[in-house]
């Protein structure tokens, strides 16, 4: 049985995040950008069916990231692109809230665990957002346990490197660039009044889904 990627419903409108984001790069993103991934990785994996043992058509997105090994040589690249930018762009939405929101006691007593106070770790994320050179991601993740801030190239994922990510921020210009254009900070800054962190919890609660 061939299992088809697709988009994720979203929970909100594209307007729902302005000033922060405006609605036409919402709207693009969701529509162009991440589409373009799912159509993408659907083409790539159309070429093949089982391959050692797997069949590429029933396993997760995540997976597929993660077991790039298993994957034909000649659609790796393709599938590690653009299976990264739907996950990630999956996470991402999700990440969003139109509502201001903030860690719970509980998350936030790892959050002190891990940085100290909340501001610090917005201070390191934020540090480690300005300091990824051209496209990537600035993530948080866990390591037994405790949170540390990283960055990944392109549309790679933490989960590539055997760590969970729980909260994503894309820096791809065209995330930000019709309302920020070289502002990346600015946009960094903003970002953090719509953060679901209930969702960042729960990431880190529970397996990725
Ligand atoms: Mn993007």
């Amino acid at each position: 049985m061939r299992m088809k990627h697709e988009l994720p419903k979203l929970h909100f409108d594209y307007n729902d995040f302005e000033p922060y984001i405006d609605a036409k790069t919402m709207e693009i993103h969701y529509t162009k950008h991440h589409q373009a991934y799912v159509t993408n990785l659907n083409t790539a994996l159309e070429r093949y069916d089982q391959i050692q043992g797997m069949n590429l058509h029933e396993v997760s997105v995540a997976e597929l990231i993660t077991k790039l090994d298993l994957v034909p040589d000649d659609i790796k690249t393709a599938v590690r692109n653009n299976g990264g930018g739907h996950l990630n762009h999956s996470m991402f939405w999700k990440l969003l809230s139109k509502h201001p929101t903030a860690p719970s006691l509980e998350f936030k007593k790892i959050v002190d665990k891990s940085f100290g106070g909340l501001d610090i770790l917005k201070e390191e994320f934020t540090k480690v957002a300005m300091g990824r050179f051209g496209s990537g991601w600035a993530w948080l993740v866990v390591k037994e346990g405790i949170l540390e801030t990283t960055s990944t190239a392109n549309q790679d994922n933490p989960l590539m490197e055997g760590v969970k990510p729980v909260l994503g921020l894309d820096l791809w210009e065209h995330a930000y660039y019709l309302n920020y254009q070289n502002r990346r900070d600015d946009y960094v800054s903003n970002w953090w009044t719509i953060v679901n962190w209930k969702q960042v919890e729960d990431n880190f609660n529970h397996e990725l889904s």
